[in-house]
């Protein structure tokens, strides 16, 4: 039977074929699907987050990884749900209202999936009325909202604004090019990142677990 930690060096080094064979092979020796989600696929993602973050690796690699690890959860979630098993934190992530860059929000989508988040992705252009409701159906535990360009850097301020307005106990996150500390400050919102390692490590502490 192989061991879990060779499939968290498959998945960190984007083997794809490697990543869904071991999932197998340790599906058939009985491993159970959490376990290989939780100390197999998840700690492999933190790696690539982790290279990510020191720029050891870039967009491609990451990229490569996290279609890895769809893989072999397209393997793992029918038999997770069977069992009743969910991520334990939910989260929506969109890109602002009059924005249409998506390839960074994908990359945060991708990691905090990869950290065992559920995450609901509105797309692009996502109004703030739509993030409140979806915020509100999903009883999401975070927001995440990303904005690459000045001229919408006022659709972020007014998302968080009314996010915040309707007195929910959601975290709100935000990032993109042009988007610092200070704005989110300012702004009110809960936490900021400024790449998509970074993303997964705030994303745990707004939500309270341990990073
Ligand atoms: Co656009 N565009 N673009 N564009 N585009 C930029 C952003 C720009 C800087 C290019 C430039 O002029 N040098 C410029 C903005 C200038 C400004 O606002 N000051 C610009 C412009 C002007 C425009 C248009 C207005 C151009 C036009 O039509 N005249 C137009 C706007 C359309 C619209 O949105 N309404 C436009 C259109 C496009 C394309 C459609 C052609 C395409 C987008 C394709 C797509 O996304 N599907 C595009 C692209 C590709 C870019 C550049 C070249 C690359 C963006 C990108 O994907 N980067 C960009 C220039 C650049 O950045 N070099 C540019 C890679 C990605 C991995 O990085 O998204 O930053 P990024 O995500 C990072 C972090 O920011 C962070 O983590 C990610 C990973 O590390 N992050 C978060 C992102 N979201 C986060 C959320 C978080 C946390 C972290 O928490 C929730």
């Amino acid at each position: 039977m192989p061991q879990l930690s060779e499939l968290t060096a498959a998945v960190a080094a984007g083997k794809r074929t490697d990543t869904v064979r071991l999932t197998q092979e340790l599906l058939a020796a009985g491993s159970a699907p959490q376990d290989i989600v939780e100390k197999g696929l998840v700690p492999g993602m933190a790696i690539v987050g982790e290279q990510f973050k020191k720029n050891e690796i870039f967009v491609p690699e990451m990229l490569v990884a996290a279609r890895a690890m769809k893989e072999a959860l397209k393997l793992l979630e029918p038999l997770l749900a069977s069992a009743g098993i969910k991520p334990k934190y939910t989260a929506i992530i969109g890109t602002v209202q009059g924005d249409l860059h998506d390839i960074g929000k994908n990359l945060i989508s991708m990691m905090w999936r990869g950290a065992n988040f559920a995450v609901i992705d509105l797309g692009t252009n996502v109004s703030a009325d739509k993030y409140l409701a979806a915020a509100k159906e999903h009883n999401a535990n975070l927001v995440g909202l990303s904005a690459l360009l000045t001229t919408t850097m006022p659709a972020m301020k007014d998302t968080v604004r009314i996010l915040k307005a309707a007195g929910l106990s959601t975290k709100i996150m935000v990032g993109g090019a042009p988007i610092t500390q200070a704005f989110a400050d300012e702004i009110g919102a809960d936490g900021y990142a400024a790449d998509a390692g970074t993303a997964v490590d705030i994303a745990k502490k707004l939500v309270g677990q341990a990073a």
